[in-house]
């Protein structure tokens, strides 16, 4: 038997209800998403048994191979998202452009921004793998969605969240009053309250960065990445390294346990420095699901929500947890620019 009986559709339904002004549409927005990620967490679990591993062939708009999985994902969250009335327009990690609602639905007043399956370069492995979702308010009146509703800053956000497909399933979210974690209880199929208020430890002992990289990381991170290895038991230090290269696990365990995760851009060219990261869809939901639970996200110079989208697939480096360590890291930062006279505060 689940030990909480408070599905996440009360819950929402009860933190819409504290804005007067609520009408129950982002209620149903989220309940048909939850709807979508059941599909996609019982084809995940299938995993080896049913025909939906290896690649489609393709690369997407980021230049990612294309998974059948990631297909599925995609195709799924489409069909559940595109009749409810909720959205009017959508934009996905595996569509270029802006998703429209079909012209036979009606148009409502949402946008919707997700990664349909993030992490898929671990699928075939039996990793931990995720959905990431992110809602904004349209800025436009009615009709279809505009590139304007689309390009914003997440700071903006309604609401944000992911769907963990792991040793069992879970939806994180906040719409900004909390961060909250609920289990996918199979026998009932319904996901139930397991992570009340979820809030991240000021301080960690975790890193977690692709350290393959560090070629190509900035003078900051490269200091930043030598002092959390270095010995201090007063400081706590040296941390321990975790780095599952699923941004949702890696994410979530951060969330949890404290520490800092890091994806900085790659500095090879430091002319043209290149972060991997997307803002619309990964970045800015987990900054504000991190900012919810008392932890911090940053460029490393800027706090991520403040960053204003340019284009829908924009890419930003990004350093997010334990608010004491992103404070650290920040520091680093300041006092080691990548490029001189950039980031001096
Ligand atoms: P993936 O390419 O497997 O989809 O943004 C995608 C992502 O995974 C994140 O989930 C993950 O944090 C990161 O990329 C892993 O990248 P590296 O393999 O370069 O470390």
């Amino acid at each position: 038997m689940p030990k909480s009986m408070l599905t996440v559709q009360r819950h929402i339904l009860e933190q819409e209800r504290a804005h007067p002004q609520a009408t129950g549409d982002l209620t149903g927005l989220l309940w048909d998403l939850t709807i979508a990620a059941k599909v996609i967490s019982y084809q995940v679990n299938r995993g080896g048994l049913a025909d939906i591993f290896g690649e489609t062939g393709q690369a997407n708009v980021t230049g990612d191979l294309v998974r059948r999985l990631d297909r599925i994902a995609q195709d799924t969250i489409y069909r559940a998202m595109d009749h409810g009335g909720h959205l009017c327009a959508m934009v996905s990690e595996e569509s270029p452009e802006m998703i429209p609602i079909p012209a036979k639905y009606p148009k409502g007043k949402y946008v919707l921004f997700y990664d349909p399956l993030d992490g898929s370069s671990n699928i075939e492995a039996n990793v931990s793998i995720g959905t990431i979702f992110s809602v904004h308010h349209r800025v436009s009146s009615s009709g279809d969605g505009t590139l304007e509703d689309c390009l914003r800053k997440g700071s903006e956000q309604v609401a944000a969240g992911y769907f963990l497909y792991g040793s069992s399933t879970m939806i994180v979210y906040t719409t900004g009053q909390g961060v909250y974690g609920f289990t996918l209880e199979p026998s009932v199929g319904e996901f139930m309250l397991s992570h009340d208020r979820i809030l991240t430890p000021p301080k960690g002992k975790y890193y977690s960065i692709n350290e393959g990289n560090a070629a190509g990381w900035d003078e900051p991170t490269r200091r930043y990445i030598e002092y959390v290895k270095q010995k201090d038991p007063a400081t706590g230090r040296p941390y321990s390294l975790r780095y599952i290269g699923s941004l949702v696990a890696d994410f979530h365990r951060t969330l949890l346990y404290g520490g800092v995760f890091l994806y900085p851009a790659d500095y090879s060219n430091p002319e043209k420095p290149k972060p991997k990261l997307r803002l619309l869809y990964e970045v800015a939901p987990m900054s504000f699901i991190m900012e919810q639970a008392g932890g911090a996200a940053t460029t490393g110079s800027r706090r991520a929500l403040d960053i204003q989208a340019t284009s829908l697939h924009d890419r930003v480096p990004i350093v997010m947890g334990s608010k004491q360590d992103v404070e650290i890291y920040e520091k680093f930062c300041a006092d080691f620019p990548s490029r001189p006279g950039e980031r001096k505060k």
